[in-house]
């Protein structure tokens, strides 16, 4: 098979990042970047040498001939672009969340599906190295039967300084982070049936909310507490990692600051380091996403390639989607939904 053309549309803050990721992948290339603002997209069409910059994502579609497209926009322009490309392209990948609310993203999912396009969706937490260990050790079976866990995402990290959009979301945490969380939770500990949550905004300065609180009984009978904050003033910074405890009926695995996963059992504790690959070209602040950004591509990837099916596909996201929307209306009713 011959390297699969691709374009990204969208030359924001993560679209470099997401570029760099996709050159440490052999068997793709990038022909071709998108943007409103064509300047944004000259600049990073240098930066990374892609011979084709537009303006007008139609005209880019009708002009290149692409194996798939990644979309790399805010979320309220993931829909109509996924509509757009996939009037032209056999493969879609959106970035997280999928869509702006739940029936934008179940539209998104229908439409490709109705066109025979695979959809995907760039959902790159649970390809974090810390996360992918903790789930072979919870799944060597070395804690036994899980009865309860914790999934945290608590900073005080200035996120707004590099996105500032996000301090303009009427619904913020949840959607930018909670896409992760819940996405990390059904990763680690399977599907919800009933949840619980509480939201608050405690920096004044924004318009959504920057603390939510999940509450879950999951299919399995184990209870599982999200919770998420930016407005954590911690004794430890954690951005931009997810601290996990699982407590099982023979012990309990802790993931800690600085990749550390403590295993206890009754015979003791011992303690790994599941430090991610670091890429030179990745942000310090944020290098543990950056690292996991190639992982994610290489599934998607993969699955382009006909090698195995990805983990992330429009189908396997929406689930984690509903689940970000249905803790909204949680927390509007403040009652336990139950699906
Ligand atoms: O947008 C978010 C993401 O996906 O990871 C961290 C982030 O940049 C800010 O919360």
């Amino acid at each position: 098979m011959g390297n699969l053309k691709f374009a990204v549309m969208g030359c924001g803050f993560w679209s470099k990042f997401q570029i760099a990721a996709w050159k440490e992948l052999e068997g793709v290339e990038l022909v071709a970047l998108y943007n409103r603002t064509k300047a944004k997209a000259e600049k990073l069409a240098e930066e990374f040498d892609v011979p084709s910059v537009y303006d007008d994502a139609e005209e880019m579609l009708e002009k290149e001939s692409l194996d798939f497209v990644d979309i790399i926009t805010d979320v309220d322009t993931h829909a109509p672009f996924t509509e757009l490309a996939s009037r032209y392209v056999k493969n879609v990948i959106c970035q997280k969340p999928m869509g702006p609310d739940l029936a934008t993203a179940e539209n998104m999912v229908k439409t490709t599906k109705d066109r025979d396009v695979n959809f995907y969706v760039h959902e790159n937490f649970r390809w974090q190295s810390p996360l992918r260990q903790f789930k072979e050790i919870l799944q060597s079976g070395e804690i036994g039967k899980v009865f309860k866990s914790r999934v945290t995402f608590c900073s005080g990290f200035p996120v707004f300084d590099n996105q500032p959009f996000l301090a303009e979301l009427d619904q913020f945490i949840l959607t930018d982070i909670g896409s992760h969380i819940l996405d990390v939770c059904r990763f680690l500990f399977g599907e919800p049936i009933d949840l619980h949550c509480k939201i608050k905004t405690v920096n004044p300065k924004i318009k959504g909310e920057d603390v939510a609180n999940v509450f879950m009984e999951m299919e399995d009978g184990s209870h599982c507490y999200a919770e998420m904050s930016y407005a954590s003033i911690l004794e430890k910074e954690s951005f931009p990692q997810t601290l996990v405890l699982a407590e099982g009926s023979e012990g309990s695995i802790k993931l800690e600051h600085d990749f550390k996963i403590k295993i206890t059992t009754r015979n003791g504790t011992r303690e790994i380091t599941a430090a991610p690959e670091m890429y030179d070209w990745a942000d310090p602040d944020y290098a543990l996403i950056h690292s996991s950004i190639v992982d994610c591509n290489r599934d998607i990837l993969q699955d382009l390639q006909d090698k195995k099916e990805s983990e992330t596909t429009g189908d396997d996201n929406i689930k984690t989607i509903r689940l970000v929307y249905q803790c909204y209306d949680s927390a509007a009713k403040d009652e336990k939904l139950k699906f």
